[in-house]
């Protein structure tokens, strides 16, 4: 076995998204696409020698092939040791928690989280930093840095390492771990969770729980965990096994796919609660029977109810969630007397204010939600923050949030995604509501005034970095409570463009809490769609995606 080095080309396209590179899996199989990637991680740690990494995937198509590539080429790179999750499987969540536990230097998540698997879909390669998370835009910048200056990588000449039996192997100096996926992870949920008080619960029959692994990657730890820990009865999990193309299906847990899930907790046999995960294990969806709560109402009743789970029971530091989510938690917050910070898109942005204890809680309307467990979204772990909930409260969770609107009010929600625009266009589409935005502020549109209108930027108040054109928002007041329209563009597709538009309005009075969202905010969605000239800049007249 030798030290090979490779004669490479740099790819221009390697610039890490909004979570890592995602792009096509024909992209990631051309010749040196992954390798040159990976260099360029190893290029910018100058310093893991000798250090241990953490590697996974959600086990979609190409996992295999690539985890060999990336052990090869970080034994090459002088990696002292790789923890890697048995058959190369590691949930997003799980890959941070075990970084965290076992004090590595970082970590590589394979995955494209919720965009679809197989040859003809997605891939994705992301970098964590020590503290769990994912690498600041100071480091991705980087690796795209060196991404673009690449000459050579460096690799091992050995053949295909086993990752199906735990235990230690070697690859030239650097030894492998093949570390059982599930048990870390599940460790830590019980240090943050009523485990026996679920369990009786869920043992006695008193809740009810179905969670949806959507074929992809929560499927074990939600079998070991809600069944065999907690007595949860088998087949309370579905789709629970990990496939390389998650069943053909989109693993995007939201109504639109997860269909089996959605007719079920509109049935008369729903159970209590209903969930489910996305490909990687870092989202989540909750559901009540005849319910569904939206994410950014999910992180606002978490956080009314923290205190009822043990991990949490000496209340919340502070709260964060990204700008386009809706303003429910601030409300929380301005009631528990704790401080709400607005963030960019995306969880790295979250990490600094993890790690200098300012928040406790955080989440995403993108259906992400966490806490200082870890420094992911952690699917598996909202939704056993429900469970403890609901077997504390013992109501269901329709009441819960009815009363929780009834208290703080209901901030209707909805996202219009237009998917697969051209890129050109959307582009000209947001810059050109950017040049606009003074002349709107003070202008009238039926009901609504718009109040102000600005390009989002954030400086991160632990670090000092700032972040420029994070999207663009619009505050409107009139009829009914304070609203707002936020225009992005997404930084995770694959393919074209994709036009974000987040729309949401403040309703104080219970009265009225009980509309449907499409119909509460009718007003505005049409607003959106003439204010930015959707259907002239896209050519659509209707979104993809509404969630
Ligand atoms: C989307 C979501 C964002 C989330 C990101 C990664 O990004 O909007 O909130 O953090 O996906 O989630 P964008 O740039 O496409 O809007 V995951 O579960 O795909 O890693
Ligand atoms: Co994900």
């Amino acid at each position: 076995m030798t030290i090979k080095t490779i004669t490479t080309q740099p790819f221009t396209d390697q610039r890490p998204g909004t979570s890592g590179l995602r792009k096509r899996v024909r992209v990631f199989q051309q010749a040196h696409y992954l390798e040159n990637f990976v260099q360029a991680i190893f290029n910018t740690l100058s310093d893991c020698q000798g250090q241990t990494l953490v590697i996974g995937g959600d086990g979609r198509y190409y996992n295999r092939e690539a985890l060999n590539i990336i052990l090869r080429m970080a034994a090459a790179n002088g990696v002292g040791r790789m923890l890697v999750g048995q058959h190369g499987i590691l949930s997003t969540p799980a890959v941070s928690c075990i970084i965290r536990k076992y004090k590595a230097l970082g970590g590589i998540v394979l995955s494209a989280s919720h965009n679809p698997g197989g040859p003809d879909a997605d891939f994705g390669i992301k970098y964590n930093v020590s503290n769990g998370g994912p690498a600041p835009e100071r480091i991705t910048e980087q690796i795209f840095q060196h991404s673009l200056n690449i000459r050579e990588y460096r690799t091992f000449d050995a053949a295909d390492i086993q990752l199906d039996e735990l235990g230690e192997q070697s690859l030239g100096d650097m030894q492998i771990v093949v570390i059982d996926s599930v048990a870390d992870y599940a460790e830590l949920m019980e240090q943050l969770f009523d485990f026996e008080r679920m369990s009786q619960a869920l043992r006695s029959g008193a809740l009810s729980i179905r969670f949806d692994g959507m074929n992809a990657v929560t499927g074990p730890y939600a079998h070991a965990i809600l069944e065999q820990r907690l007595g949860a009865p088998a087949g309370s999990v579905i789709r629970g096994t990990p496939l390389p193309d998650f069943g053909g299906d989109h693993p995007d847990p939201n109504l639109a796919h997860a269909q089996e899930l959605a007719a079920l907790m509109f049935s008369p046999h729903a159970p209590d609660l209903g969930a489910a995960s996305d490909g990687d294990g870092d989202r989540n969806m909750i559901l009540g029977k005849d319910c569904y709560i939206t994410p950014s109402d999910s992180l606002a009743i978490l956080a009314a109810n923290a205190t009822l789970v043990p991990g949490y029971a000496q209340g919340l530091a502070g709260v964060a969630r990204s700008m386009p989510t809706s303003r429910a938690v601030d409300r929380v917050a301005e009631t528990l007397g704790i401080e709400c910070f607005e963030t960019p898109t995306g969880w790295k942005f979250f990490g600094n204010l993890l790690d200098a204890g300012r928040i406790t809680l955080c989440g995403e309307e993108s259906f992400g939600t966490s806490s200082d467990h870890v420094r992911e979204k952690d699917g598996l772990w909202a939704v056993l923050f429900w469970l403890n909930i609901l077997a504390v409260r013992q109501e269901s969770v329709q009441a819960i949030v009815q009363q929780h609107w009834a208290t703080y009010g209901r901030n209707f929600y909805t996202r219009h995604d237009y998917e697969a625009v051209d890129a050109e266009r959307a582009q000209a589409l947001v810059d050109d509501l950017r040049r606009r935005g003074s002349e709107l502020v003070g202008q009238r549109f039926g009901s609504v005034e718009i109040d102000y209108c600005d390009d989002f930027s954030y400086t991160d108040p632990i670090d000092d970095s700032v972040s420029h054109n994070q999207g663009l928002r619009i505050g409107l007041r009139g009829s009914g409570g304070e609203a707002r329209i936020v225009y992005r563009l997404s930084g995770t597709g694959t393919q074209g463009a994709t036009l974000r538009v987040y729309i949401e309005r403040h309703e104080p009075d219970p009265e009225r809490h009980d509309q449907d969202p499409q119909s509460a905010l009718a007003d505005l969605i049409t607003l959106s769609q003439e204010l930015a000239q959707i259907a002239a800049y896209t050519g659509r007249t209707a979104p993809s995606v509404i969630t």
